[in-house]
């Protein structure tokens, strides 16, 4: 839910008008608005490039996963594991959009740990190809936007770490 209609839910469900407190986070989630849709056209226009450079980078730092025995070993498991890195892109691009990171852990962080666990898959070597993706991305923007951008990668590496 945006939070603009976070915010009706809210005021309507106590008949009140919206809040100054209301308002003003409305007004900055509208003026940030041209940046965040810039943004995320950057990072779903440069999709391609940015999973695959992260990947590279993630699998230099961490050549344990994709070695015999780890967990992204194999054509298969490194095509399986740069398409989870494809899906926290995606899901920033959607809590960029929605100026809130609501989306991003509903859809992508609720249960994930237990779910890498199950997998053997490790969450720091996880954090790590997520720290590439916001490495990679923001060199492809103005250091203002990379600044917004960085608030929501860096929400997926907290819950990764
Ligand atoms: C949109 C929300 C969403 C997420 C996040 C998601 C993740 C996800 N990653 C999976 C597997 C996997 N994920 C990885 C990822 C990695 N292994 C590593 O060592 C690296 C650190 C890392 C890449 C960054 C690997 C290798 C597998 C396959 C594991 C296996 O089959 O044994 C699986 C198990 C089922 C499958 O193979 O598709 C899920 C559900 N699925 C979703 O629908």
């Amino acid at each position: 839910m945006s939070i603009v209609t976070k915010s009706i839910v809210n005021a309507d469900a106590e008949a009140r008008y919206l809040s100054p407190g209301e308002l003003d986070r409305i007004k900055s989630f509208v003026s940030s608005g041209a940046a965040r849709l810039r943004i995320a056209e950057t990072l779903t226009g440069a999709r391609e490039t940015i999973v695959k450079q992260a990947g590279d980078r993630m699998f230099q730092k961490r050549p344990d996963i994709v070695s015999p025995g780890g967990n992204a070993y194999g054509e298969e498991m490194a095509a399986t594991c740069l398409r989870d890195l494809d899906y926290y892109l995606r899901l920033v691009s959607y809590g960029v959009v929605a100026g809130d990171v609501t989306p991003i852990e509903e859809i992508g962080l609720v249960g994930v740990r237990e779910m890498y666990k199950s997998l053997g898959t490790d969450v720091g070597a996880v954090a790590q190809g997520i720290r590439e993706l916001k490495e990679v991305s923001s060199g492809l923007m103005s250091a203002e936007d990379a600044a917004e951008a960085a608030g929501y990668f860096d929400y997926v590496i907290g819950r990764m770490s």
